[in-house]
């Protein structure tokens, strides 16, 4: 039996789960095995596929090793050394800034691996003289602003306290593909008697194992939530004494429900009355009763007050500091780490909105961005407008993608230096859903002439001559002393097991302590009013592409573009071990929709708006609404069809997120 050595490590994926992992390596240091961390209380013992295929994934055939350039003739790229590539990288960059000033530069960076090393990319921007940046989030910040002018911060129960749940209610959540531990926790709650209740307009692998499932049109959960507080407050199941005392705004909010009666928010919602009466009843009736909302339901422009909605309903019936009931969006505890040295902040930073990158690339002026870096991101398949994004990439003067594999992102690119894996630098990793910090090991080393970005970076403050006193010297030194204030954890006890640092134990607002302007939870915020300039009690109102948008004249579907359980948006769907299990890359239609068009199951179909056009093939479902329809996003690979060509680049109403899935489309037969 060879000797086996086995090293504690945490994935640093954008996924709730954020998993404590054992890897196993032989003596030739190939990893032999992946395992969960039973240390991790949240994630347990077990990864998922995508962490099991690392082992394949660190060493996979078209991993980057070494840097690449751009031929001369335009086409395809050749290998080039280090030197080389940042020499000519140095000399570009220069150029632009002395032609059109630093912020002609465009840096980007995306959400592809987590840890906090990452943000060391800016003791060079700054030293340059400042670059563009972008601001807001492709994923989550509406409902997070949603929930700190509600609650006044970002944290929910420990995950372990779901079990004790009577009702669990999913609400644009999918957690049997998202957050598979989490699903694990509900379905032992529901082993033990609770009820599942998932509202999403599509079947789902969580609407599968529940036990209810509400299928509403994308975009009306607002009008929902108003609705079953109607509900709930007209037949008397408000928790009045919780109320009484925490909460702000309610007699507001109250008049406010007078305009959501139910035959209202039927139409609305495109639900049966008496299906949101009895949701309504049984969720007030239950306690404790756990509200998880996801990130799917704030996708579009009206995100933020839809999640002010809804994040009420658990103040509404005093669910709120119970263990097993609450409010679960993101559970920000782990994020105190001290921040980075960095250089002071340059005059020239300019900064623009993430999910307007092309129309930015197309107009921006004084200066107009002619150098893009691309690092832990792929905009090119993940952003909206994806297509006029690619075409504006390909006219700069220069682009520097630093990635593992060639992405749609990385061919338009004149270098692409190759990235390292999570295995190749030691760093520390927060998560979203659990409160545990992480070390992440370095295992191995990096592979061919791959370097972490911290040394690129590095290497490029030494050619600009900038100081590189930034950047880690002795990395276990440098890591610990970002460890938080007052954090009683020792690096060493981080190496050793993930650290939980909630500061206020496992329940959430056990002490109904809020802290928002009015100390209560916030049923009227003037915050909300005076920094988006949205009402200051929540309401519904109808999306420019919603479910009654004039605009459905001519594109009468919604169009959901969503995650999938065996890859992280773009990534791993190169993998042979992931391609050969993964669901297809299907457009669901509901049949009604279908036999409407004549579109067999099965067939090709075409799928566009005024935005842009793909062609899929059909899967006909009843498991989708009727007026709604479905692709995966992420597909990157072969000439896949991105579903990006067809979404917009809007902004929500607070925090500056993207509105995937406010998205009007037709499809016809091909
Ligand atoms: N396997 C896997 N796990 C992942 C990821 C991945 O790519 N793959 N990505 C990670 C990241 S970055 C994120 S942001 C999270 C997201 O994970 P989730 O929080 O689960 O969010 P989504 O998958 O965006 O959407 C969840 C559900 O909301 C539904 N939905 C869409 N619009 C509406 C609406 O208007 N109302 C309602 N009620 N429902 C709606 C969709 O049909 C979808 O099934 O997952 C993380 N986990
Ligand atoms: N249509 C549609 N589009 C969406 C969404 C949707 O629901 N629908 N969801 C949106 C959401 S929620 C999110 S979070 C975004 C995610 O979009 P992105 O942040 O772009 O995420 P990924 O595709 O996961 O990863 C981007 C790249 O990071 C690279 N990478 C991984 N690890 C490293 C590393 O250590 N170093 C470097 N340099 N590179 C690395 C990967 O190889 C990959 O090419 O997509 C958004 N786009
Ligand atoms: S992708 Fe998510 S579920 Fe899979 S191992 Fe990583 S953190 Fe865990
Ligand atoms: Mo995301």
């Amino acid at each position: 039996m060879p000797a086996l050595r086995t090293i504690r490590t945490v994935c640093p994926r954008n996924c709730y789960c954020t998993c404590g992992m054992l890897v196993t390596l032989d003596e030739a240091n190939r990893i032999v095995s992946i395992d969960g961390d039973p240390e991790n209380p949240a994630t347990g013992g077990h990864v998922c596929l995508k962490g099991l295929a690392y082992a394949r994934r660190v060493t996979y055939a078209d991993r980057l090793l070494t840097p690449l350039r751009r031929r001369a003739s335009g086409a395809g790229f050749e290998p080039v050394g280090w030197d080389d590539a940042l020499g000519e990288i140095t000399q570009r960059l220069s150029r632009v800034r002395t032609e059109h000033g630093p912020e002609a530069a465009l840096y980007y960076e995306g959400s592809g691996s987590h840890g906090a090393l990452g943000g060391l990319a800016m003791a060079f921007w700054r030293q340059f003289g400042g670059c563009t940046t972008t601001f807001g989030d492709l994923c989550w910040p509406a409902g997070l602003e949603a929930t700190r002018l509600t609650y006044g911060d970002n944290r929910h129960n420990h995950p372990s306290l779901t079990v004790q749940g009577r009702m669990i209610l999913l609400w644009g959540h999918n957690p049997a593909e998202t957050n598979i531990h989490q699903w694990r926790l509900i379905l032992d709650a529901q082993a033990q008697g609770a009820r599942v209740v998932v509202i999403d307009p599509r079947q789902t692998d969580s609407t599968d194992g529940a036990d209810v499932h509400l299928q509403p049109r994308p975009g009306t959960d607002a009008a929902l939530a108003l609705g079953m507080a109607s509900v709930i407050v007209e037949d008397g199941l408000h928790d009045s004494e919780f109320l009484d005392a925490h909460a702000h705004g309610f007699d507001e909010y109250r008049q406010r429900l007078a305009s959501f009666p139910l035959e209202r928010v039927a139409s609305i919602t495109g639900l049966e009355p008496e299906a949101i009466r009895g949701l309504a009843r049984d969720y007030a009736r239950t306690k404790p009763a756990l509200l998880i909302a996801g990130f799917g339901l704030q996708r579009h422009s009206r995100a933020g007050q839809t999640m002010r909605t809804v994040a009420l309903l658990p103040a509404l019936t005093g669910n709120v500091g119970l263990a097993g009931g609450g409010w679960q969006y993101a559970n920000l505890a782990s994020h105190c780490l001290r921040p980075l040295r960095l250089p002071p902040e340059p005059a020239a930073a300019r900064s623009i909105p993430v999910s307007q990158v092309a129309r930015h690339l197309e107009t921006l002026d004084r200066p107009p961005i002619r150098a893009a870096w691309v690092e832990r991101g792929n905009p090119a398949s993940q952003n909206p407008a994806s297509h006029r994004l690619r075409e504006a990439l390909a006219r700069l003067d220069l682009v520097v993608v630093v990635d593992q594999f060639m992405t749609p992102t990385a061919e338009l690119a004149h270098f692409v230096l190759p990235a390292k894996t999570l295995f190749e630098e030691e760093d520390l990793v927060t998560a979203y859903w659990h409160p545990y910090l992480q070390w992440r090991a370095k295992i191995l080393s990096p592979p061919g002439d791959v370097r972490p970005e911290t040394e690129i970076w590095r290497a490029m403050c030494e050619r600009f001559g900038y100081d590189t006193s930034y950047f880690p010297g002795d990395r276990e030194a440098f890591l610990r002393a970002l460890l938080p204030e007052g954090c009683a954890a020792t690096l060493e006890d981080v190496k050793a097991r993930p650290i939980d640092l909630s500061e206020n134990g496992d329940v959430a607002f056990a002490d109904h302590r809020f802290p928002t302007p009015s100390g209560k939870v916030e049923f009227a915020s003037d915050e909300a009013a005076a920094v988006w300039g949205v009402d200051r009690v929540p309401a519904y109102a109808p999306a420019a592409e919603g479910a009654e948008s004039p605009a459905r004249g001519r594109f009468p579907l919604q169009l959901l573009s969503c995650k999938t359980r065996d890859r992280i948006h773009s990534q791993f769907g190169n993998l042979d071990w992931v391609r050969g299990v993964e669901r297809p890359h299907l457009l669901d239609i509901h049949p009604d929709d279908a036999r409407a068009r004549g579109i067999a199951d099965g067939s090709n179909a075409t799928v566009w708006n005024d935005r842009g056009r793909i062609e899929l093939v059909v899967r006909v479902t009843p498991g989708i609404r009727p007026g709604v329809v479905h692709v995966l996003e992420g597909w990157c690979h072969d000439g896949d069809p991105d579903v990006n060509a067809l979404t917009a680049e809007g902004i929500t109403d607070m925090n500056h997120g993207a509105t995937f899935y406010e998205c009007l489309v037709e499809v016809a037969r091909a």
